[in-house]
């Protein structure tokens, strides 16, 4: 794809990172295609051995504009978000979702997402704001995801309710802003340092309710690893902030 694609017919792409996801793929992709049946899909996978990638082929056989990038190297959501929305910017969308692949986010929400980008430049779908929640989790998990989103939110000093979530919607401007290949994060808190990001940025960011519902297929990603990355990268972050309060761009929103 080239950077000469109009957005008058490639508007909208919903970016979805994958590993191990084949049994999610074929009702990902009905779904998506049902919700939004304009934007175009980007499964990013990292070297699946489940035949993730050979699935969404399969699925994107009706869907021209849709494509699977296979990725090579070191694995990592946050690699593999930096590569995904690096392709969608040279592509030319003038808007980029992203959502994960295992159905918890409900694609049913994608019109609100999108249509939230005509008043803001980040659209966060938030499960801890008022009409947001959370469906199928044990309170351990719940506990931990909300102690996560706490720890981020202090450490980084950002009034966001939903700092971790990872349903957005992006105009593809400001994701441009955002200095995509300077992105420390290899894991999940790419979430966390793109927010921060946004908010230096002095970027419109604004949160929706979202009901987020608990895999029901396959296995989760998380690792020792990737809480290890999530417990340091708000401090660093925090750091980063402070930084950007010196530089004369600096913009509160
Ligand atoms: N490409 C890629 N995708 C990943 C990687 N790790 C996780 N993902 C995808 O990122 C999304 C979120 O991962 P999950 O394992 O569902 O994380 P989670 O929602 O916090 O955990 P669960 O609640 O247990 O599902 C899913 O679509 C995963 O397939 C990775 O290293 N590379
Ligand atoms: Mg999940």
């Amino acid at each position: 794809m080239t950077a000469a694609v109009s957005p008058d017919w490639r508007r909208t792409v919903v970016v979805i990172p994958t590993l191990n996801e084949a049994p999610n793929i074929p009702e990902l992709v009905a779904r998506v295609k049902q919700a939004a049946p304009d934007a175009d899909m980007m499964i990013v996978d990292d070297q699946s051995e489940d035949g993730t990638a050979e699935a969404a082929r399969q699925a994107f056989a009706d869907h021209p504009g849709s494509r699977v990038v296979s990725r090579t190297g070191p694995r990592g959501l946050g690699r593999a978000y930096a590569e995904g929305f690096r392709l969608a910017l040279e592509a030319g969308y003038s808007e980029v979702v992203q959502m994960d692949a295992d159905l918890s986010h409900d694609p049913a929400a994608l019109p609100t997402l999108i249509s939230g980008l005509e008043r803001a430049d980040l659209v966060i779908g938030s499960r801890y704001c008022p009409g947001g929640g959370v469906e199928g989790w044990a309170a351990h998990r719940l506990a931990l995801s909300k102690f996560a989103n706490l720890y981020a939110r202090i450490a980084t000093g950002m009034g966001i309710g939903d700092i971790t979530a990872g349903y957005r919607a992006w105009r593809a401007s400001a994701l441009r802003s955002l200095r995509l290949d300077t992105v420390e994060s290899a894991g999940y808190s790419i979430q966390v340092e793109l927010a921060v990001r946004a908010h230096c940025a002095g970027l419109k960011v604004i949160e929706v309710p979202i009901v987020f519902t608990d895999r029901r297929r396959g296995q989760s990603k998380m690792n020792l690893g990737v809480l290890a990355e999530s417990f340091v990268m708000p401090w660093r972050l925090r750091a980063y902030v402070a930084r950007m309060k010196k530089e004369t761009t600096w913009r509160p929103s």
